[in-house]
């Protein structure tokens, strides 16, 4: 509490960012000061049993000992050179291949810097405007991309936030995730001005959400036929559901990929890349602009890169799903046995339980889950040493580190959790 106060003297908010402030479930912060396989521990020194994964990045479970050796190691040699150093070309070179349709990639620091970049590409290598999104997927903080959906099924954007001036959210059209008609429809209307479409090929930013293949196939499709580009934005799913994204999962190919939180093995990374034919239009090659003072630091491509090495050496895909669908059901038991509504959506190591008896397949039916039970069940398990992520619209993540232990000692948590709503 102290420290919060303290905090709230110099950050706004006392966060650096807002979901940290922990409003949407209406208890107070806490401080983590420490990290290590799947715990954390706060300022007290409470251990959790972690599925916040620091929000997707710790797939690995936090600060394998490899990762942070090689960081320890190559610090000693310096921490930013402003000149292109060789783990950058390392890391791009396991991106390039883990990822079949990347042929170049482009590294900033952030996920919103990897969105925010492929948007400017599409609409340079188009010269076309309109860019289109799908209500419920987050893809960071950048204008075009915070824009909320006007009414009607496909109209175009309104500002998400103040400070985004309506010419530029009306440049971008949301339309309802799942749902293949409005799809149809709106390229039928927009197609030749459309850009590109941007999507979550596994939604996270919902809770959860598992998309219909139809719906995903038909977008593939749409944006092919009217000459726009599609981008698969797998800041989440890249390297989680599998080596090669969701789009490996899926056998679709997008034309640009936007990556980020595993890739920087803890570090602030992000990257977007795709066919050499559309990459090479970007600056120094071609014309379009991007830059970055940070861009492929060193110490965070090191990170990255050994974090990448770990993940090929354990191909830990198989286990992970297995872990995470006992966790989902484990859940299920627990609170049908209770006779309490929810549902809860997972894809191999990211689940979201959401208090409502209806299917979850959209950002509509998310939030017409009981927001207000998930605040109580949020504080609940974090007095009882679990920590998830502090809002409904979140995924859980599991991690390699995550063993059947600490999945049977969540399951009990769980239950006193339920029993003391
Ligand atoms: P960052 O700029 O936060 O690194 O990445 C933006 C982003 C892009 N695309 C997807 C699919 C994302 O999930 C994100 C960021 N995710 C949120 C939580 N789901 C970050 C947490 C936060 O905002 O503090």
């Amino acid at each position: 509490m102290e420290l919060l106060k303290e905090a709230k003297k110099y950050l706004v908010g006392g966060v650096n960012s807002p979901v940290r402030a922990f409003k949407s479930v209406g208890c107070e912060p806490i401080f983590l000061v420490r990290a290590k396989g799947s715990k954390v521990y706060d300022l007290e020194g409470k251990e959790y049993i972690d599925y916040l994964g620091s929000w997707g990045v710790a797939l690995l479970g936090h600060a394998p000992e490899e990762v942070v050796e090689k960081v320890k190691e190559e610090a000693k040699k310096g921490l930013s050179f402003g000149l292109t150093n060789p783990y950058e070309v390392k890391l791009a070179k396991e991106v390039v291949e883990a990822i079949p349709s990347v042929d170049k990639v482009r590294f900033v620091n952030s996920g919103t810097e990897a969105t925010m970049s492929a948007i400017r590409l599409a609409r340079g290598v188009k010269g076309r405007k309109f860019v289109v999104k799908f209500e419920g997927c987050y893809h960071g903080h950048y204008d075009s991309l915070l824009v909320s959906a006007g009414s009607g099924v496909a109209t175009f954007g309104l500002p998400g936030t103040a400070g985004i001036p309506e010419e530029v959210a009306r440049l971008t059209l949301v339309l309802p995730y799942n749902d293949t008609n409005a799809l149809k429809e709106a390229f039928e209307r927009y197609g030749e001005d459309i850009a590109c479409a941007i999507v979550e090929p596994i939604a996270g930013n919902m809770g959860v959400v598992i998309p219909d293949l139809e719906f995903l196939k038909e977008l593939r499709k749409l944006t092919q036929e009217c000459g726009a580009l599609l981008i698969f934005d797998e800041v989440i799913t890249g390297f989680r559901v599998s080596l090669s994204g969701a789009q490996g999962l899926f056998k679709i190919e997008p034309d640009l990929t936007t990556l980020g939180k595993v890739l920087g093995g803890g570090f602030p990374v992000g990257a977007y890349g795709g066919r050499e034919k559309i990459m090479k239009e970007l600056a120094p090659e071609g014309s379009i602009y991007q830059a970055g003072t940070l861009s492929g630091n060193p110490i965070a491509m090191v990170a990255g890169y050994y974090t990448l090495l770990k993940v090929k050496e354990e191909r830990p895909y198989q286990k992970l799903h297995e872990r995470t669908k006992e966790l989902a059901e484990g859940i299920l038991s627990i609170t049908k046995e209770r006779g309490i509504p929810s549902t809860v959506n997972y894809a191999t190591s990211m689940l979201t339980l959401f208090f409502t008896d209806e299917e979850v397949r959209d950002y509509e039916s998310a939030k017409r889950s009981d927001l207000k039970l998930f605040a109580k069940f949020f504080k609940n398990l974090l007095e009882e040493g679990v920590l998830i992520p502090p809002s409904q619209f979140e995924a859980w993540f599991i991690s390699t580190a995550h063993t059947k232990e600490d999945l049977e000692r969540t399951l009990e948590k769980v239950e006193r959790a339920i029993k003391r709503l």
